[in-house]
């Protein structure tokens, strides 16, 4: 296995990937973050771009009200007679949506509900004559409905796409092996076979890889020998909780999977400070059945360095802010980020926030901010629960973390209008028994060139396994009060 791995590091849950020529389009989950769902284009499957998101307007995902880890959730991408589609659902929002676009990068269409639909881990396939099945998880994430939270396994149904709508009632056609939550179906036609790849086992340490084949799309399924046949469960293994996962034939006909997974750091609980990323394997098949070798990690050399100086007039497609469009809270003007604090607070499910993924496991963020009219500065957080962060303004800078019930904080006077503020997550220590953790993080201010740090803290409060929030870290700048001016983010990481 030569591809790098993590192929696309940080919170990239749920990746869904299509070919089209030479060219590959891969889109994952974003939860209550807008834009919402982003999509990497690569041509060599090592190097990828975020070209654009699918949600870029209200209203395409009802993300604003949602609970924490509702929202845009399990995309299927897929190409078709000129037209990308794209099924998801918005959990506890719109349903099952069906957007679709000319283009990958956007525009996307503002989405159309299917009704008759209520479950998650939509896929979208068709048959020879055109008929669309959507193939789903029977999970009710719907509160208006009965079938709330309960899990019905797989279903299909015929839909028409246009009309938004089911043509049956959704089928039974599969439920795994016995796994919990049986989910992220996909159903490919290859051969003489159409081949049903789910997940089951939860979405953490039991998750796997289940294959089932038929040559109806709708069954009757025969199961494979010896499912799951892709787990990392019970392993020692450096990649974890590997599942969700989506086959593509490369331009060359080789086959690849794209899954999930998380690289946790400690003893035998451990912790993945990152949330879940985006893995590849590769893909023999033998006697008419898939191989998925166990996924490697492979990580890419070298360090990672980028500057966001703010003078393109337009936020780069990885900034993403909370319940609401980047453009609500935030102006970029004159080579500089401007944030308006409305009041709430990174406690709140709606904060005045702009971040990014926090995508290695050894990284450090810094921002060299303008207080003089406000307080605001640097944050990473899982949601609105679980957050570091680091703000200065009014005489001050106040590092605080918190998490459920607890929270610390420490401060320094400050007069300076102008300071960088940095968040730096380092590997514990190497003493097994002290640092029982996935990372440290430190919350430090650097004034007239003098660098504090103001509080250390474990990272493992900011991690998947603690947060329980299908999120990972995102790193980025806040307002607390008046307006505050940020010249620029760097970000600098490293997997070695
Ligand atoms: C996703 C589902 C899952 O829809 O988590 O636990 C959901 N399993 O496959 C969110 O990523």
């Amino acid at each position: 296995m030569t591809l790098p791995n993590p192929l696309l590091p940080g919170f990239n849950p749920d990746p869904s990937i299509v070919r089209v020529g030479e060219d590959y389009y891969l889109a994952t989950s974003t939860f209550e973050y807008l834009p919402g769902i982003p999509i990497y284009h690569s041509r060599d499957f090592v190097t990828w771009t975020q070209i654009g998101n699918v949600a870029t307007r209200t209203g395409q995902l009802d993300v604003e009200a949602t609970p924490t880890a509702g929202g845009a959730w399990a995309p299927t991408i897929r190409h078709r007679d000129g037209v990308f589609h794209l099924v998801i659902t918005d959990a506890f929002g719109r349903g099952t949506l069906h957007f679709t676009a000319e283009q990958a990068e956007g525009p996307w269409s503002d989405g159309v509900v299917f009704d008759g639909i209520d479950g998650i881990d939509p896929d979208l396939v068709w048959d020879d004559d055109g008929t669309a099945y959507l193939t789903f998880s029977g999970l009710g994430v719907n509160p208006a409905l009965p079938t709330f939270m309960h899990h019905r396994g797989l279903l299909q149904a015929k839909v028409d796409l246009a009309a938004g709508r089911a043509l049956e009632e959704p089928r039974s056609i599969w439920s795994g092996v016995g796994g919990q939550f049986p989910e992220a179906p996909h159903l490919y036609h290859i051969g003489d076979w159409w081949y049903l790849v789910i997940a089951e086992g939860g979405t953490e340490r039991g998750h796997g890889v289940s294959v089932a084949r038929s040559h109806s799309p709708e069954g009757p399924f025969e199961t494979a020998a010896g499912n799951p046949l892709l787990t990392a469960r019970g392993t020692g293994r450096p990649i974890q909780n590997t599942g969700h996962g989506d086959l593509v034939q490369l331009a060359d006909g080789q086959w690849r999977l794209v899954l999930l997974g998380v690289r946790p750091r400690s003893m035998t609980r451990a912790f993945s400070a990152l949330g879940r990323e985006t893995f590849v394997t590769t893909v023999e098949w033998r006697d008419g059945w898939p191989v998925f070798e166990p996924v490697q990690l492979t990580p890419r050399d070298g360090v990672v360095t980028y500057r966001d100086d703010f003078v393109a007039p337009e936020l780069a497609p990885a900034w993403m802010a909370v319940r609401r469009t980047p453009e609500t809270i935030a102006t970029v003007r004159e080579g500089s980020l401007q944030l308006r604090a409305d009041g709430s607070t990174l406690d709140d499910l709606v904060p005045v926030f702009l971040g990014r993924r926090q995508q290695h496991q050894t990284a450090t963020l810094r921002v060299r901010i303008d207080v003089s009219a406000g307080v605001g500065g640097l944050a990473v957080r899982y949601d609105e629960r679980f957050h570091y962060s680091i703000a200065a303004g009014a005489g001050r800078v106040v590092a605080r973390g918190a998490i459920p019930s607890f929270e610390r904080t420490a401060e320094i006077a400050s007069d300076s209008a102008v300071v960088e503020l940095e968040i730096t997550s380092r590997p514990p220590g190497g003493d097994p028994f002290d640092d029982r953790t996935s990372d440290v993080v430190e919350l430090a201010a650097v004034i007239d060139g003098e660098r504090t740090v103001l509080l250390e803290l474990d990272g493992r409060y900011l991690s998947s396994e603690i947060a329980e929030s299908f999120t990972g870290r995102v790193a980025g700048v806040f307002a607390l009060e008046g307006s505050v001016a940020v010249d620029w983010f760097d970000y600098r990481g490293s997997d070695e």
